[in-house]
C-alpha cells in the first residue's frame, strides 16, 4: 500500500468515506466494452464491405484486427490495462462465419462459440447488437421500417435470430446477456411522411419482441438517435419514439451520449427515465461537434454521467457500455483510455461526500452544496485510482504507454 494512499484514505474518512470499501465495489461494476473499436466496426461477414448507416470511424492507423483471433488477441491485450469487471458487447457481424457467406436471418450460435469461450477464459460477461447497417438490404436507409414487406421481414427474421443467439450465450455464461437495438432508419432531406415508418418500425419491434425469450438471459434494449449522416432530417427511432416504445412495452432504453443536441447530456434523463423503464443502457461516448464516437474521457461529461447513476443508486439497473471508434490513434490504446475513463468516473462519483451535499441541499445551502462539489475535485482522487489499479493487478502510466508501444511494435506491426 502506497504511503500517498494511506493519506488519501485519512482524508476521505474525514468526510465519512471508507476508500477500501469503495475501492471494493467499484471494481466489481461492470462495464461492457465494445468489441468495434478493434477493427473500425468492420466485422467478419464481409471485411470489405464498408461500414454505413450513417457512422462513421475515421483514420486509418496501422495494426487493426482482421479475424476473430487478431481481434481476442488485442482485446486480451487491452484487457491487461483496464481494472475491474469487464464485458464484451458483440455485433452480429462479429461472428464467425469460417470463409462461408452467412446471411444475417441465417446466424446461429454456433457462430459466436468462440467468443463465448473466450470470454469464459477472461471471466467476462457478453452483451449482444443486431447489426442493421453495411448491408445491401440497408442501402437505401430503412430496415425495420423498410417499405418493402420482404425487406422488413428479413430484418425482422434477423432480430429473431439475435434474440436467440443471446438467450443462448446467457445460458452457456448462466448471466444475462442486454442486446441493443440500434436501427439507422431515415431521410437525408425532408420526408413527407414521418408517420408510415413509425408504424412499420413499431410493428417490426412488436413481431421481433413477440417471441418469447427467457429474461434471465436476454433482455432488450432500444437506442434513440437524432441525426445520422445521410439521415440529417429524420430518425425513425428519435428518442420520443424509443422513449415512448420502451415505456410503453417496458423495454430497456439505451441512452448514447452522442445521441441529442449537443448542449443536452444523458445524464439528466437517467433518473427521469428510471422511473418509467425497468432499467438502462448506457453507450458512454465522446461526440466531438457532432456523433462523432471519440474515445470517452475523464471529463466533465463522464462524470456528470456516473454521478448520476451512483446518486440514484441505480449501479444494479443501469447498463454501462462504451460506444466509440476511433481508427487514427492506436486501437488498444482507444479501449484502454476509454474504459478506465468510465471507470475513474464511477470511482470519483462513489467517493463525493453524497451525505453532506444532501444535507446541505435539504437545508435550502446551495452555497454549501456547490462548495462540496468543488472541494471534492481537489481531494486526492488519483491516489484511490492507483491503489484500485495495483488491487487489480492493472498496468497503469508509463507501464501502460510502453506496453501497449511494444505491443504495436511487435504484433500489430507484423499484420502486414
Ligand atoms: C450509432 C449507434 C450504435 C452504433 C453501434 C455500432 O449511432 O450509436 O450504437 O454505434 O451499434
Ligand atoms: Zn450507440
Amino acid at each position: 500500500m502506497a504511503s500517498t494512499y494511506k493519506e488519501a484514505k485519512d482524508k476521505y474518512a474525514k468526510l465519512g468515506i471508507n476508500t477500501d470499501k469503495v475501492i471494493d465495489a467499484v471494481k466489481d461494476i461492470p462495464l461492457s466494452m465494445h468489441c468495434w473499436q478493434g477493427d473500425d466496426v468492420g466485422g467478419f461477414e464481409n471485411p470489405d464491405g464498408g461500414l454505413t448507416g450513417g457512422i462513421q470511424a475515421t483514420g486509418n492507423y496501422p495494426g487493426k484486427a482482421r479475424n476473430p483471433e487478431e481481434l481476442r488477441q488485442d482485446i486480451q491485450e487491452a484487457l491487461k490495462y483496464i481494472p475491474g469487471k469487464t464485458r464484451l458487447n458483440l455485433h452480429a457481424i462479429y461472428g464467425e462465419f469460417g470463409g462461408k457467406k452467412v446471411d444475417r436471418t441465417e446466424i446461429s450460435y454456433d457462430n459466436f462459440k468462440g467468443w463465448v469461450a473466450f470470454c469464459k477464459k477472461n471471466k467476462m460477461g457478453i452483451d449482444f447488437n443486431p447489426t442493421y447497417f453495411s448491408h445491401p438490404l440497408s442501402a437505401d436507409g430503412f430496415t425495420l421500417s423498410n417499405a418493402n414487406k420482404k425487406i422488413r421481414k428479413f430484418w425482422i427474421d434477423h432480430g429473431i435470430a439475435c434474440r436467440k443467439i443471446a438467450e443462448k450465450i446467457g445460458k452457456e455464461l448462466n448471466n444475462t446477456v442486454i442486446t441493443n437495438f440500434w436501427m439507422p432508419d431515415g431521410y437525408k432531406d425532408l420526408p413527407a411522411d414521418r408517420l408510415a415508418p413509425r408504424k412499420r418500425m413499431e410493428e417490426s419491434l412488436d413481431e421481433i419482441f413477440s417471441v418469447k425469450i427467457n429474461k434471465k438471459y436476454n433482455r432488450d434494449s432500444v437506442e434513440c438517435k437524432l441525426f445520422g449522416i445521410g439521415s440529417e432530417s429524420y430518425v425513425v427511432g428519435s428518442h420520443e419514439f424509443f422513449m415512448g416504445y420502451a415505456v410503453k412495452n417496458q423495454t430497456l432504453l439505451t441512452l448514447d451520449s452522442g445521441h441529442f443536441h449537443p448542449t443536452e447530456t444523458i445524464a439528466d434523463k437517467i433518473s427521469s427515465m428510471l422511473l418509467f423503464v425497468p432499467e438502462i443502457l448506457l453507450h458512454v461516448s465522446r461526440g466531438v461537434r457532432w456523433d462523432s464516437d471519440h474515445v470517452v474521457l475523464f471529463d466533465d461529461n463522464t462524470n456528470a454521467i456516473m454521478q448520476e447513476i451512483v446518486r440514484c443508486g441505480a449501479v444494479n439497473k443501469v447498463h454501462i457500455g462504451m460506444d466509440f471508434f476511433d481508427a487514427s490513434i492506436n486501437r488498444i490504446t482507444a479501449w484502454a483510455l476509454g474504459m478506465r475513463s468510465a471507470r475513474k468516473a464511477l470511482l470519483a462519483a462513489m467517493l463525493d461526500p453524497i451525505a453532506q451535499m444532501r444535507d446541505a441541499e435539504k437545508k435550502g445551502d446551495f452555497g454549501t452544496r456547490l462548495a462540496l462539489m468543488e472541494e471534492a475535485k481537489t481531494m486526492p482522487f488519483a491516489a484511490v485510482w492507483e491503489e484500485l489499479c495495483e488491487r487489480t493487478k492493472t498496468k497503469s502510466g508509463m507501464e501502460m504507454i510502453d506496453g501497449i508501444k511494444s505491443y504495436e511494435n511487435t504484433v500489430l506491426a507484423a499484420r502486414k
